[in-house]
């Protein structure tokens, strides 16, 4: 099993700089690789990372989406002067070159191509190049928009044909549209490519048609590509992430992707000048993390376009997603765009040349502040995880990851302790003997996540009940709310109002009256077969919820025969660690399923999930719900249904 996430870096790719007076790629500068860098190590990452080394990509690979007439006139800017470079760049849009260019434009290449090869051949599990040149935007015949060779293009090729991958998915998070990417790959139903890019209805570089929503393919590529235009600017968190949920991965799951490369451009992140998005770094954590159960977590992240300001902070906190080992809370910065000057310092990005000296003295003021301001905001999203990943109580089995876990010791619980618990004292449930044995497993296993000891845990037990009464404890013992998720039949005792714990339950019986916001049950109709409509239902439903709900704590309660197979689980609560800082406690009822319970939580990488599709009567059920809910529960706002 591969493991450990490797990173390129060099600082060749600094070799090249403008010769010349040239405004529209003033902001194109070597230091934007080595911050990056500098970012990582001062976070400590770099020596947690498997360094890959670079090379020189060799003509072929070139070629895999570059012409012959191209590759030679690059060749050729190694010998030229200024004044024969200047001519050269002007040949294309807003890109330079320099002697060292087609050198810098190979490495960059070259480093990509060395991370799909590690990752290819299990030696490390997912990775980061940052790389200089970017590569979206440059075309067959092309350069632009600072890119040289198209590097991902490229690397999705190579995989197909060094390593015969059959499905590749692309996604492009940089704020502009990879107009590059989506040309090699329109006729190809191999590669899915996915972006989202300012748009403004055309006002906003590169200005074009094809980047616009009904662009989705041609022949029988028809349906593998996927544009979202922004047509406004100041898009943030809670959009992205409906940007994923709602239409990224749901696709993404069906075509069932081998490898995933991602055109990380963090220019898509607050603070950037030119992208004015609104997008806080630990986003592209959550965007990461997204992405992992996806590909058997075969995971390229290639740096496109990038800057200062906040782009290291998201760069450093993708590369801690990979990780896996920590975890951010969300926060939705929309509240506070004015104090950290956003408006000021970009409201005249795009005017022409004699504003732009002003703007400059401007940014950089508004620069430091920036950056102190997203020092203390990274001090307050980052959380390291516990070492100890996961814990379990007297599960009796043999396992086989059991020296990687925490056994924690069961202890007595009186009925009188539990009975507090539950307002209005529906005390029915606690004449079962079983009911006071389980939570005697369960609140030692809450004290410790709770404690930040472990991140997650998973115990045995017959009641699924117990997870209201795990909840109610939880909430006793510093968990300000609580998502349980319950999976199959079983009286839940809660207080239906209770604002603190959002109860989702999915069952097969007959629809049942929703009381509450806060309660909601899921009826579905055959009890067989949930797979598809179970992941769905937690990508377009069950996590736009929470999200708005932001839990301290989730808590999964799964029942036996529910008609769920035990890798939909594995990538239910993979999914489900995006929240509450990966803290979940798994109850499960039944005791066969706790080895891949456990693997899931000790994070491993999933294999794929085959069919995925969402029954059609239990579509409706949701269309109704999410009706019905939209007012209280705003992430549903941005469904398309
Ligand atoms: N006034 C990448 O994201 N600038 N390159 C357009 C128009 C071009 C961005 C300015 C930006 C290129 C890799
Ligand atoms: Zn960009």
């Amino acid at each position: 099993m591969a493991s450990g996430t490797g990173l390129i870096y060099n600082e060749q790719m600094m070799s090249y700089n403008l010769l010349w007076d040239y405004p529209v790629c003033s902001i194109e500068i070597p230091e934007r690789l080595s911050a990056s860098y500098e970012k990582l190590k001062y976070y400590g990452l770099v020596e947690r990372c498997i360094p890959l080394s670079v090379r020189e990509a060799i003509e072929e690979e070139i070629m895999l989406a570059h012409s012959l007439d191209y590759l030679e006139a690059v060749k050729s800017t190694a010998s030229m002067n200024v004044e024969e470079l200047k001519t050269f760049s002007y040949n294309y849009g807003d890109v330079y070159f320099h002697p060292n260019s087609y050198h810098c434009a190979k490495v960059s290449l070259g480093a990509t191509l060395q991370l799909v090869d590690a990752v290819m051949l299990d030696r490390v599990r997912n990775g980061m190049a940052l790389v200089r040149p970017p590569g979206h935007h440059s075309q067959k015949s092309e350069a632009c928009g600072f890119c040289v060779f198209n590097n991902v293009a490229i690397a999705a090729k190579y995989a197909k044909q060094a390593y015969g991958t059959k499905r590749i998915l692309i996604v492009d998070w940089d704020v502009h549209h990879g107009q590059g990417t989506q040309y090699a790959f329109e006729e190809d139903p191999s590669v899915l490519y996915f972006s989202w890019h300012r748009y403004e209805h055309q006002q906003f570089w590169p200005n074009l048609k094809d980047s616009d929503y009904d662009v989705v393919g041609k022949g029988s590529g028809t349906g593998f590509n996927i544009n979202i235009p922004w047509n406004k600017v100041g898009m943030g968190n809670a959009d992205y992430l409906a940007a994923f949920l709602y239409i990224l991965l749901p696709m993404a799951y069906e075509f069932n992707p081998e490898l995933i490369l991602v055109s990380a451009g963090f220019d898509s992140a607050i603070g950037d000048p030119e992208g004015e998005m609104c997008a806080t770094p630990e986003c592209f954590a959550h965007l990461t993390q997204l992405l992992m159960p996806l590909a058997n977590g075969k995971l390229c992240v290639v740096l496109e376009c990038h800057r200062n300001y906040s782009e290291c902070e998201s760069c450093t906190s993708a590369i801690l997603e990979l990780f896996e080992e920590s975890r951010f809370f969300i926060e939705d910065l929309s509240t506070k765009k004015r104090n950290i000057g956003i408006e000021e310092g970009n409201s005249e990005s795009s005017a022409a040349t004699n504003a732009e000296e002003k703007n400059i003295t401007m940014v950089s003021k508004v620069n430091q502040d920036f950056d102190e301001f997203m020092d203390s905001h990274m001090k307050k999203v980052l959380v390291l995880a516990p070492r100890v990943r996961t814990a379990l109580a007297s599960c009796g089995e043999k396992l086989t990851r059991l020296d990687q876990c925490l056994q924690v010791e069961e202890k007595k619980i009186a009925m009188e302790e539990v009975g507090v618990l539950i307002s209005g004292g529906d005390c029915a449930h606690l004449k079962d003997e079983n009911l006071l044995l389980s939570l005697g497993k369960i609140f030692p296993l809450i004290d410790k996540i709770t404690k930040r000891e472990v991140r997650n845990g998973v115990v045995v037990s017959p009641m699924l009940s117990s997870g209201a009464f795990a909840a109610r404890y939880s909430t006793t013992v510093g968990a300000s709310r609580v998502l349980l998720l319950v999976l199959g039949e079983a009286d839940i005792p809660t207080d239906k109002d209770d604002e603190k714990i959002l109860v989702v339950q999915i069952y097969g019986k007959q629809d049942e009256k929703r009381q509450s916001n806060y309660y909601i049950p899921i009826c579905w109709k055959e009890n067989n077969e949930w797979d598809g409509d179970l992941l769905y239902t937690l990508l377009e439903f069950i996590l736009p919820l929470a999200y708005g709900h932001r839990p301290e704590l989730v808590i999964l309660a799964v029942g036996s025969n529910i008609g769920i197979q035990a890798f939909t689980l594995a990538h239910l609560t993979h999914l489900l660690q995006v929240l509450a800082e990966g803290r979940i406690l798994v109850i499960s009822r039944a005791s066969d399923l706790v080895e891949t319970l456990m693997s899931s939580l000790l994070g491993d990488p999933i294999s794929t999930m085959r069919p995925f599709a969402l029954k059609q009567e239990n579509a409706l059920v949701l269309v109704k719900l999410r009706r019905e809910l939209k007012q209280h529960w705003k992430l549903l706002q941005n469904s398309v249904n």
